[in-house]
C-alpha cells in the first residue's frame, strides 16, 4: 500500500468537507472533490464557497486558483478517499446511513489496490464495518480487511471530524485526531493522511472505538447544555437569575457549567446523541432525557412569548436569529427556527412575527411558506416592542442598549445583560 499520498478524493463539499478538502489540497496533495450538487461544484470551481466560515473563502480561492482542488460530481480514482457527507436522523430517532453507503458505492467503482478509504461522517457503532462489508461486495477482486488484516489490498478506517462551526480552519489542523481502523494496519495507513497538515496528535484505535469516541463527545456536551437548561428551568420557578447563578458557581474551581439557551442545534449535537440511544436503548437513560429536555427548550421560550405579548398588548414579536448558534449561517436542526414555526402555530399569538438573519437573504424553506412570518432588516426588527433574542450573532451583541431601553424583551442567550 502507497504511505506516500499524491491525490485525494473528498466526497461531500458541505461544512466539514469543502475545509478538509482545502486543507488537504493546501497542504500539497492534489485533491479532487466530489458532490452530487453540480451547483456547489460550478460554485467550488470559480474559486468561491456556498457557506459561511471564516476564512475559507480565501483559502478556497487560493487553492482552485492554483490548481490543487478540482471539484466535479463523480469520484475519480485517488489515493485516499474521504467521505463526509450527512448522515441525517430518521422520523424515528434511528440513523440514516443511506448517504454514507451511496458514497461507498460511488468510491468502489474507483478504487485501486493501495487505496485507503477514511469515513470522516459522524456514524453510529458498526458504521466503518457496514461500509467495509458493502466494498468487499462490489469489489470482489479486492482484498478488505478484517480486524487482524495486514495484507489488505484497500484499508478503511473511522476519522470522525471534531471541528467547531465557526473555527473549523484552526481546528481541522490544531485537534488531536481519533483514528479508528478496521484493523491496527488501516489506522497506520489513514494516518499518514493526517500527518501531513495536522498539527495536533494522531491517537490510533479501532473503528468501533473511534465511531462510539465522536458519540460521546457530543452527548457529554449535550447532557452538560441540558443541565444548564434544567437549571433555568429550576430559576425561573425560585426566582433566581440563572445566569448571575451560573457565573457564581463557575467560580468553584471544579464547576463548569455551560450557558442556558432556547436549545440545542446544528447537525451533530443535536443528533449525535440519539445514535448512541438508537444502539444501546436501555443503557443511554442520562442521554436521552438530555435530549428530550434540550427538544423542549422552544416550546418554553414561545410560551413566555405568548405571555409576553399578552401582557403588553403587543401584536408583533420581533425574533433575532435564525442559524443553530451564533456568526454562522447553519440552519439545521436550529432552535430558532423551531421558535417561530411554534410561534406561526401557536392559538395564543395570532399577530406577525418579523425575523432577522444578517446572513441570510431570504428565509428558509421550512419558514418561508408561512404568511405571518417576515424576514427584515435589524432597524426595523428594533422598531417594534417585544424583541426576542435566539441566537447571540455579534450585530445583536452590539446592539445600542438605549435603543432596547423602553422595549419589552426576551434575551434568550443572555447577551445584552
Ligand atoms: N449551546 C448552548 N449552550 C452552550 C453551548 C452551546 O445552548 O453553552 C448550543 C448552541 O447554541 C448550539 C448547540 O448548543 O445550538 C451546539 O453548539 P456547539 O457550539 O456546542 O457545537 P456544534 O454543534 O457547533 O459542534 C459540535 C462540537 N462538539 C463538541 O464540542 C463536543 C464540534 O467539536 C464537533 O465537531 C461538531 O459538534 C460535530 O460536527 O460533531
Amino acid at each position: 500500500m502507497t504511505d506516500r499520498i499524491s491525490t485525494a478524493a473528498v466526497v461531500g463539499l458541505g461544512y466539514v468537507g469543502l475545509p478538509t478538502a482545502a486543507i488537504i489540497a493546501s497542504s500539497g496533495i492534489k485533491v479532487h472533490g466530489v458532490d452530487l450538487s453540480q451547483d456547489i461544484v460550478d460554485v467550488v470551481n470559480a474559486g468561491d464557497i456556498h457557506i459561511v466560515e471564516p476564512d475559507l473563502d480565501e483559502l478556497v480561492r487560493n487553492v482552485v486558483e492554483g490548481g490543487q482542488l478540482v471539484a466535479g460530481t463523480r469520484p475519480v480514482p485517488a489515493d485516499v478517499h474521504i467521505i463526509a457527507v450527512p448522515t441525517p436522523l430518521g422520523a424515528d430517532k434511528s440513523p440514516n446511513l443511506d448517504y454514507v453507503l451511496a458514497a461507498g458505492r460511488a468510491v468502489a467503482t474507483v478504487l485501486e489496490k493501495g487505496n485507503v478509504v477514511i469515513l470522516e461522517s459522524t456514524v453510529p457503532v458498526g458504521a466503518t464495518e457496514a461500509l467495509r462489508d458493502l466494498l468487499a461486495e462490489a469489489r470482489p477482486d479486492l482484498c478488505l480487511p478484517n480486524q487482524d488484516s495486514t495484507d489488505a489490498d484497500i484499508a478503511v478506517a473511522h476519522c470522525p471530524e471534531r471541528v467547531l462551526p465557526g473555527s473549523v480552519l484552526k481546528e481541522l489542523v490544531e485537534n488531536d485526531r481519533v483514528i479508528g481502523g478496521v484493523s491496527p494496519t488501516c489506522a497506520q495507513k489513514a494516518k499518514s493522511l493526517y500527518e501531513v497538515f495536522l498539527k495536533g496528535e494522531c491517537l490510533l484505535t479501532s473503528a468501533r472505538t473511534a465511531e462510539l469516541a465522536k458519540l460521546s463527545e457530543n452527548a457529554y456536551r449535550d447532557v452538560s447544555i441540558a443541565f444548564a437548561n434544567e437549571l433555568s428551568l429550576i430559576c425561573d420557578e425560585v426566582g433566581v437569575d440563572v445566569r448571575e447563578l451560573i457565573q457564581l458557581a463557575n467560580h468553584h474551581p471544579r464547576v463548569n457549567i455551560l450557558n442556558p439557551g432556547p436549545g440545542v442545534g446544528g447537525h451533530c449535537i443535536a443528533v449525535d446523541p440519539w445514535f448512541i440511544a438508537h444502539s444501546a436503548p436501555d443503557q443511554a437513560r442520562m442521554i436521552s432525557v438530555a435530549r428530550d429536555i434540550n427538544d423542549s427548550m422552544p416550546a418554553i421560550v414561545v410560551k413566555k412569548l405568548e405571555n409576553l405579548a399578552l401582557e403588553n398588548n403587543v401584536d408583533t414579536i420581533a425574533c433575532l436569529g435564525l442559524a443553530y448558534k451564533a456568526d454562522i449561517d447553519d440552519m439545521r436542526e436550529s432552535p430558532a427556527i423551531e421558535v417561530i414555526r411554534l410561534i406561526d402555530a401557536s392559538t395564543n399569538f395570532t399577530g406577525r412575527v418579523v425575523v432577522v438573519e444578517p446572513n441570510i437573504d431570504e428565509l428558509p424553506e421550512e419558514l418561508s411558506s408561512l404568511t405571518t412570518v417576515e424576514l427584515v432588516g435589524l432597524d426595523d426588527a428594533l422598531q417594534h416592542n417585544l424583541i426576542c433574542c435566539l441566537v447571540d450573532h455579534n450585530e445583536f451583541r452590539s446592539v445600542s442598549r438605549e435603543k432596547l431601553q423602553k422595549k419589552v424583551v426576551l434575551d434568550t442567550r443572555g447577551i445584552w445583560q
